[in-house]
């Protein structure tokens, strides 16, 4: 309840914050894009993780105007990016269940592109598979995202019950192979897995983003697996807009 009322009040008060995480080309390290994630800070509670107000939101409803709230600074600090002569950088926003939902979803992300002027051709919406509840509805949403330009990616792929099912069925451009697989890449059941997600997705044409990258022996494997792009802390924390400016500068 606690947080629940906190949340009412948090895009006013200016709680919120976006932070950016940066995503490489894993042979050359290069930063070609990030994913935008949420970040509160209570007045009193401090920093509450995403992980615990997300769920929340979505019963409350408050996801709504917050996820909305998070798309608009996201494109608004990638328009700013490309207005200050940066190179094109693929910015990824996470979607939940309630807002992919909603009747005018793909209206809203239309009308948030319009109003900030970011090139929709950068721009990625990730979704977990566990927000498909109706199968044609969601193949309509995503082809209205991919006539926009945007590329729909799932994200934490293979952690679902039906992973397999939802590549099929859905039009997508990207999948992120998920944390816990990278974790054990050393270990023979998942190499294999993260072998044939990449075969897999490389053979379907879908770019493949593996998650959670914190070794040089995981970046190893994954280059050696033919796998192109990554996140992960190896390469960086999720880092405030200043700062992942001062990264990007530091690279040129
Ligand atoms: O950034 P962090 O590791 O704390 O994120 C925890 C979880 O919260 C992750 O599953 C992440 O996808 C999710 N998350 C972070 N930002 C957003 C957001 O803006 N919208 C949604 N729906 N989920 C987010
Ligand atoms: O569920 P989702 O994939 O959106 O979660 C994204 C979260 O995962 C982000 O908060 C990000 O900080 C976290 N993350 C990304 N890479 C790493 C990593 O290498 N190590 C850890 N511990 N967390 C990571
Ligand atoms: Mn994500
Ligand atoms: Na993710």
């Amino acid at each position: 309840i606690l947080l629940e009322n906190g949340l009412r009040n948090a895009i006013q008060n200016q709680e919120l914050h976006v932070v950016y995480h940066p995503k490489v080309i894993l042979a050359t390290r290069e930063i070609f894009g990030m994913e935008a994630l949420l970040r509160w800070k209570h007045p009193v509670l401090g920093y509450i993780s995403p992980a615990e107000f997300i769920p929340i939101a979505e019963e409350t409803g408050q996801i709504i105007p917050i996820g909305e709230w998070m798309l608009r600074k996201a494109c608004e600090q990638a328009k700013q990016w490309e207005d200050s002569g940066f190179p094109p950088l693929y910015v990824a926003v996470n979607v939940s269940v309630r807002q992919f939902q909603q009747k005018d979803f793909v209206e809203k992300v239309t009308n948030i592109i319009h109003e900030t002027g970011m090139n929709p051709n950068y721009l990625e919406l990730e979704i977990t598979e566990s927000i498909i509840q109706d199968i044609d509805e969601s193949i309509n949403v995503l082809k209205g995202l991919q006539e926009l330009g945007i590329s729909p990616s799932i994200d934490d792929f293979g952690t679902g019950y039906s992973s397999l099912y939802i590549l099929k069925e859905l039009p997508i451009d990207i999948i992120k192979i998920d944390k816990s697989f990278i974790d054990y890449i050393t270990e023979k059941k998942d190499k294999q897995m993260v072998k044939t997600i990449i075969e897999l997705g490389l053979s379907l044409d879908l770019r493949v983003v593996a998650e959670g990258i914190e070794t040089e022996e995981q970046l190893a494997k994954l280059i050696e697996y033919d796998c192109k792009f990554g996140q992960g802390y190896l390469f960086a924390k999720p880092l405030d807009a200043v700062q992942f400016e001062q990264l990007l500068l530091s690279k040129i």
